[in-house]
């Protein structure tokens, strides 16, 4: 179908536009109150997020509530390691709880590749449903987690500040790091494939945990899953984002993806330098700004889109935090829409 608007997509081809695109990552979610309603109603996120007709509306929000460039599916990254075989439970204002984790290489022996058309059929039909429902209006954005973040909340088994035990794991045991890295990566490609086929315009891999790792470890343990995920996929465009690695800049930059994105503790003029130009980049509004006064947010943003100065795609660094208030977040989507280079 012909989208009415396209501009994340010529954005994200290195095309030249009149004004960046814009979106949030997590965009869709606790920040708009008929989130929170529908969440309350059906108990709880996962009732949410397997129910096909559910995931359609609550991607549909933002897009109404706040005039987004670009729908992206609401879902989770941890549905793959589900598939894989190990399943998640969200825990109320506690986040993501894994009743078995892999504690030792023996453990990666209960897990397969994930079949998408076997576990994910939440989300592909949802995606369809998506489309059906915008009619064109916007394009929509599929998503997974990056191989490395996956591998760590399969080994974690929840959200941790230090990461320390999936840190450990590629210390004691490195060969069946990879083993299972090599796991996830194929599951990974065979879900956005999956995504593909449903109807999502482009993908953004999330690679949270990057910045956790030291550069040796990420050009071992991180960028070639990521750097095979890129290859395999050539329907779409690719969004890379990996939340803390300032020290991959470069080697990003040289991924056979469009878009790399951006944190607020990336300079833009040397993370420009450093990618060479070769990449659209995304991102870095601080999500802290959002709690500012509306002066403020617009000055800050301002200030970022002229920093990028175009082959940008206007984001917040990373996920907006649930707590801000809607009025910025709608101050910043609009201080975007009437910005021109
Ligand atoms: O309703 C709730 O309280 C649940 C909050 C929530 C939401 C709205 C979670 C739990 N996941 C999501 C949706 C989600 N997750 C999206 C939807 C699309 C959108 O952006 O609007 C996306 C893209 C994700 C991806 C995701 N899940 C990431 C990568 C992005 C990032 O923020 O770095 C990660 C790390 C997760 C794991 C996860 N899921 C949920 C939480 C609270 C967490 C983080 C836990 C931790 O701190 O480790």
């Amino acid at each position: 179908m012909q989208l009415q608007n396209d501009l994340l997509l010529r954005a994200a081809a290195g095309q030249q536009t009149e004004r960046p695109p814009v979106w949030l990552m997590r965009q869709a979610g606790r920040i708009l109150p008929e989130y929170r309603a529908l969440r309350e109603k059906v108990n709880g996120f996962k009732n949410l997020v397997e129910n096909p007709e559910l995931v359609c509306e609550v991607t549909l929000q933002p897009v109404r509530a706040l005039g987004v460039d670009a729908a992206i599916l609401f879902s989770d990254i941890l549905v793959i390691p589900e598939a894989m075989g190990l399943p998640y439970q969200m825990v109320e204002s506690k986040g993501p709880w894994f009743e078995q984790t892999i504690d030792t290489p023996e453990d990666i022996k209960k897990l397969r590749i994930a079949d998408p058309e076997a576990s994910l059929r939440f989300v592909t039909d949802g995606v369809k449903l998506i489309n059906q429902e915008l009619a064109g209006k916007v394009p929509l954005i599929g998503f997974a987690g990056a191989p490395w973040t996956i591998f760590s909340y399969m080994v974690e088994g929840k959200g941790s500040k230090t990461f320390s035990k999936a840190r450990t794991f590629l210390i004691q045991h490195p060969e069946a790091a990879h083993q299972l890295l090599s796991m996830i990566t194929d599951s990974t490609i065979a879900y956005l494939k999956a995504q593909i086929a449903a109807g999502v315009h482009i993908v953004q891999l999330f690679d949270s945990w990057a910045g956790i790792l030291s550069p040796q470890q990420y050009a071992v343990f991180s960028m070639p899953y990521i750097s095979r995920i890129c290859d395999a996929i050539n329907a779409v465009p690719k969004i890379v984002f990996a939340k803390g690695a300032f020290f991959a800049r470069h080697g990003l930059s040289e991924l056979n993806c469009q878009v790399i994105g951006l944190d607020w503790n990336m300079d833009i003029a040397e993370s420009k330098q450093l990618t060479g130009n070769r990449k659209v980049l995304q991102g870095n509004l601080d999500p802290c700004i959002l709690f500012g006064d509306k002066e403020t947010v617009k000055k800050e943003t301002i200030q970022m889109l002229d920093a990028f100065g175009g082959h940008h795609i206007a984001n917040l660094g990373h996920g907006v935090y649930p707590d801000t208030p809607l009025d910025n977040v709608k101050c910043f989507v609009d201080t975007v829409k009437a910005y021109r280079y």
